[in-house]
């Protein structure tokens, strides 16, 4: 139907909440493979860091021992020094780079052998999901046998960013590839990507996301040449963790992972707490919390209002204006002032509050913007989970109308049950991937508050 001087918007089904849940959770039944529940079923057959936890929080909603199970299969990926790999790869074939490509476990004796992973990491918000399961199914055997014992491996996980991923000490902690940032081809890396030059000695490949996602939402083939260029630079070093900040062409200090962690840290000592974990454990984690949230404060820009990320190969700072700029409203540690016209910004009319969107959801560019790319993978289209956290971030913050605001606008675009991995923002199409088990997950905690 068109819209009165706006976009034409294509027809869309509408199913109830009752209905929703049930395709949500028959869609994360078929992206069941035994093992795991993969991220996506054609384009991402394999289990992502990231994904996995918002995963396990819609699973809590189902059944709490597979949210935990999911989990546990994640964390018994964890490599011996601490880090969670990015992939951890199912049997199937089917995505590219895929467990050969990586050489991981050839090439560094931290990785395990079994099952295969790929050699970076993702953003860190595994304890933001123990929490929600905790929440949800607190009390069941599962829910206190992941207490004791993915506990500390998540301490571990926290601890290996502190100890490879602060270079300067300050709480900002670096990505060594945008793979990393779970934004893969944002904006945000433009810059620092053009100083990655591929050599010819990059050994060729042929992508297989094309064959499923139209190449119009993918990130193109000069920006795969680059992400696969990072991977031969690490390889060389045999990702040996130091090495790699040392050698990478491309190291940013990401604020929004560090918001991520700020918050993740602060949330894991309470968990801690609650589970008789070591005090001085506990200490160590609101310590790391409290100096990311110290740099998360450091790199607000008060020209634009939003956060920087900073070029730590350049020594500059990214001012590229994206959601990622809003990420002190997840972990906090603003003056209350800025703190509150961050709010307005993105709840007013270069954001959520846009008035040719289909829903208002702060997009991952601003349809302001001249960079903005409706339909363009992380340059424009809205990322449901992306909403999920600033939700999670509001209520937790007692920003509860807001928090509440959110969640029945992103019913309003998840409602067509189709789970799109990403949707246009200003048409509520579904865009990427279909039946995106992350996509699906937080529709069910969406339909289940509290
Ligand atoms: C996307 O990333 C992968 C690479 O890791 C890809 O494009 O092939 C990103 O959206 C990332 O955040 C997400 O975890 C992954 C699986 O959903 O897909």
């Amino acid at each position: 139907m068109a819209q009165r001087g706006g976009p034409v918007r294509p027809a869309r089904r509408r199913f109830d909440s009752v209905q929703l849940a049930a395709r949500a959770a028959w869609t994360l039944g078929g992206n069941d493979n035994g093992t795991m529940i993969t991220a996506a079923p054609r384009l991402y057959p394999h289990m992502w860091s990231w994904d996995t936890a918002f995963i396990s929080i819609g699973l809590a909603h189902l059944n709490v021992d597979r949210a935990v199970r999911e989990l546990e299969t994640l964390f018994a990926a964890q490599w011996r020094d601490g880090m969670l790999p990015h992939i951890v790869f199912s049997e199937d074939g089917g995505y590219f780079p895929g467990p050969q490509r990586w050489g991981a476990a050839e090439l560094n004796a931290d990785a395990p052998d079994s099952p295969r992973t790929s050699g970076i990491c993702q953003p860190p918000v595994h304890a933001i999901a123990l929490r929600r399961i905790v929440d949800i199914g607190g009390g069941s055997p599962a829910v206190d046998r992941l207490l004791t014992d993915g506990w500390p491996k998540l301490y571990r996980w926290h601890e290996w960013l502190v100890r490879h991923r602060d270079p300067h000490g300050t709480g900002l902690l670096a990505i060594t590839h945008g793979w990393e940032s779970g934004m893969d081809n944002s904006p945000r890396w433009d810059l620092p990507y053009a100083a990655v030059i591929p050599g010819p000695d990059l050994p060729p490949y042929e992508r297989l996301d094309r064959r499923v996602a139209a190449a119009a939402e993918r990130p193109s083939d000069a920006e795969y040449d680059r992400y696969l260029w990072l991977v031969e630079q690490m390889r060389k070093v045999r990702y040996d963790a130091d090495q790699v900040v040392r050698t990478s062409s491309f190291l940013v200090g990401d604020v929004f992972v560090t918001a991520l962690f700020a918050l993740a840290s602060e949330v894991l000592a309470t968990l801690g707490e609650q589970s008789g974990q070591p005090s001085w454990r506990i200490r160590q984690l609101r310590g790391w919390a409290r100096r990311s949230r110290v740099a998360v404060a450091s790199a607000y820009d008060p020209a634009t209002g939003l956060a920087r990320d900073y070029d730590l190969r350049a020594g500059t700072w990214l001012s590229t204006a994206t959601l990622a700029g809003f990420a002190p409203l997840l972990c906090g540690g603003l003056p209350a002032a800025d703190e509150n016209r961050m709010l307005a910004t993105i709840l007013g009319p270069d954001w959520a509050g846009h008035p040719d969107l289909f829903a208002a959801i702060p997009p991952s560019v601003s349809p302001n913007d001249p960079a903005f790319r409706a339909r363009e993978y992380w340059r424009g289209p809205v990322w449901p989970v992306i909403a999920w956290l600033f939700g999670w971030a509001f209520e937790h913050h007692g920003w509860t109308a807001e928090a509440a605001r959110l969640r029945t606008e992103c019913l309003r675009l998840v409602e067509d049950g189709t789970f799109g991995e990403y949707y246009h923002p200003l048409t509520g199409e579904p865009l990427g991937s279909q039946q995106q088990s992350w996509t699906a997950t937080v529709a069910l905690d969406w339909l289940h508050p509290a």
